[in-house]
């Protein structure tokens, strides 16, 4: 059974066991009675019988299906009411969403407190055709050059990356592309030994080599679909991001369609994290990202991002990568990825609010700057900071 709201298509399997969404409240046909913030739960079949409604929750049941929607504590307090494996799930996903993630260890044991400020992760792209600063870092000079800029201008970690994986980017044999990476990655740490480095690749061979020069970080857009990445990193101790994707990058936008985007991008995030942890990763090591730009049109780009908040649901801190994309150029009509800045950082400051803490950046100056004030705006008032 599928239910349209507002766009979007909700799958309801009857008869199964229960599943539980939470979603954004724009989604709800009576959003605008709500008030902010707000959590929505769907809860399909068996639903349970309607309970007594709690102040300030809608209630919306069909046949097969409860859509609750209401303030977090309000929701809380229904999901008291349901007995058995529901109450317990509806009680874990709920707590998940309202808990901010905890903090992201690194393997020599420092961790990142993700809660109060974003991180900014700096790019840079060791390559020659990257969308847009292919082939001004190539050299290792220049390369040592920028990181040096970005961790000036405030970059919390340099992201390395030798393949280009913008839409029709041709795969890069993995010699040549740890040949890219590695001695950036080296003077990096020789001149740098305390910066963090990212490596950007979806090869184990790639990422060896660049966790054995200095890097701290695995960053695999394809999520783990090279089948020796998990081991290496649960070996190493490092975090890893998981980043969505479908098919390749030389093809990937030959179809953009998804069934339901969504609900499609979160079950491949879990299912990847659960890899994870089946390998021996721990969720504090594990980063999750939508993957905007990757296999998406410029419309579904702006639907993950106004959607954000779903993703919250996995209890994993959410990295994302806005910077520069062809959707802010479609959206702005600003044809140059170079002139996409104020589009870049709306679309960071709108990603930080629905839930990102980690932002991928190629400006990171301004990047910096919009972020730190788009956090302070969010936890307002702050209980330390004078009012008056
Ligand atoms: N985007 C790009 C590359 N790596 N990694 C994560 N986790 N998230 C992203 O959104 C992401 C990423 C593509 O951008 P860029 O590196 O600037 O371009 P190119 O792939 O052409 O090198």
């Amino acid at each position: 059974m599928r239910e349209e709201v507002r766009g979007r298509a909700w799958d309801l399997i009857e008869g199964s066991d229960a599943r539980l969404f939470l979603v954004g409240t724009p989604l709800l046909p009576f959003a605008a009675e709500l008030p902010t913030p707000s959590r929505a739960i769907l809860l399909t079949a068996p639903a349970p019988p309607l309970p007594t409604p709690e102040p300030g929750l809608a209630l919306l049941q069909r046949e097969g299906y409860l859509l609750a929607a209401g303030p977090a504590a309000a929701l809380a307090t229904l999901c008291e009411t349901w007995q058995g494996e529901l109450g317990r799930l509806a009680r874990t996903l709920l707590a998940r969403y309202e808990r901010p993630p905890a903090p992201l260890r690194f393997a020599d044991g420092e961790s990142w407190e993700l809660a109060d400020a974003a991180r900014v992760m700096g790019i840079l792209n060791v390559t020659p055709d990257s969308f847009s600063d292919g082939g001004r870092h190539d050299a290792p000079s220049t390369a040592l050059a920028h990181a040096e800029n970005m961790l000036e201008e405030g970059a919390d970690i340099i992201d390395v990356g030798g393949e280009s994986t913008r839409p029709g980017a041709a795969p890069v044999a993995p010699e040549a592309e740890a040949a890219r990476v590695v001695p950036v990655i080296d003077a990096l740490r020789k001149h740098h030994p305390r910066c963090r480095i990212s490596i950007d690749t979806r090869r184990a061979e790639v990422a060896r080599a660049a966790l054995d020069a200095g890097a701290d970080l695995v960053n695999d857009v394809s999520a783990l679909a090279d089948p020796a990445m998990a081991a290496l990193v649960a070996e190493r101790g490092v975090p890893l991001c998981l980043m969505h994707m479908r098919g390749e990058p030389g093809t990937m936008q030959n179809d953009t369609r998804y069934r339901d985007l969504v609900g499609e991008v979160l079950d491949f995030l879990a299912a990847r994290a659960e890899i994870a942890h089946g390998a021996g990763i721990s969720s504090d090591r594990i980063l999750v990202d939508p993957g905007i730009g990757f296999a998406k049109s410029a419309v579904g780009n702006e639907v993950l991002l106004r959607q954000l908040g779903c993703f919250r649901s996995l209890g994993l801190p959410l990295l994302v990568g806005v910077s520069r994309k062809s959707f802010i150029g479609k959206r702005t009509l600003v044809e140059s990825p170079d002139g996409r800045l104020g589009g870049s950082l709306s679309a960071a400051v709108a990603a930080l609010l629905g839930g990102a803490r980690i932002l991928r950046v190629h400006d990171v100056r301004a990047s910096r700057e919009a972020l730190t004030m788009a956090d302070a705006l969010r936890r307002w008032p702050a209980p330390h900071e004078e009012t008056s």
